[in-house]
């Protein structure tokens, strides 16, 4: 018998969202993302009229390969403009939860990583509410840059938030990753080489640098 693969959600604020979609996106257990609104009260959010909600990742993870708590640890890394520094909503650091368990592991984790910088954190932690994705050409903002790929792949503008092979390019093009995974997602997920040679390239050039 198969084994049922369980998978799981996770939503996160850290600056603009462009940036947290390339992170995200090219570790292996991540299985789409997209980027959105969220964490706000006021109706249908637009990005030039977002309301009192924020700029959220959200994440969907297959916790046999990567845990909620590795996403975390990611999270605490990587916030646009650090974990210290009183920002607008818009780019505010936020964990929204989607079940207890995350709850209770990130309520323990801002704990630890306040010890560890020696400084209050202001990231808040909430239940996630309703999901707004954002505008088509928001979501992977870096693999959009490059026409010719999605449509040799055939990406649709819906795909871009639900493709693995969207979020896993967009990730590569930004220089996150890891190469070996790239080529295992040649053979598994079957990126003709043409892409993947010119993916590789983006990635060297890329690697290291800013999202
Ligand atoms: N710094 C980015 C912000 C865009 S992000 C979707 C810019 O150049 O507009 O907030």
């Amino acid at each position: 018998l198969e084994q049922e693969v369980i998978f799981k959600k996770a939503t996160f604020g850290m600056g603009c969202f462009w940036a947290n979609d390339a992170l995200f996106g090219a570790q292996p257990g991540v299985l789409r993302t997209r980027v959105g609104y969220a964490g706000g009260t006021t109706g249908n959010p637009v990005y030039k009229n977002m309301g009192d909600h924020t700029e959220v990742i959200e994440i969907d993870f297959d916790p046999n390969i990567i845990s909620y708590r590795d996403l975390l640890k990611l999270f605490w890394d990587n916030h646009e403009y650090g974990l210290t520094t009183v920002i607008k909503r818009q780019y505010m650091s936020l964990i929204l939860y989607h079940e207890e368990e995350q709850k209770r592991i990130a309520e323990l984790d801002i704990e630890v990583e306040a010890g560890k910088r020696n400084e209050k954190l202001i990231t808040e932690i909430a239940p996630a509410g309703p999901f707004y994705p954002a505008e088509d050409y928001h979501q992977k903002y870096r693999l959009q840059k490059h026409k010719w790929i999605m449509e040799e792949l055939n990406i649709s503008p819906d795909q871009l938030q639900t493709s693995q092979i969207a979020a896993r390019l967009n990730g590569y093009l930004a220089g996150v990753g890891k190469l070996q995974d790239l080529e295992k997602d040649v053979k598994v997920l079957g990126i003709p080489e043409k892409i993947a040679s010119f993916v590789k390239i983006q990635y060297l050039d890329n690697e290291g640098g800013s999202l």
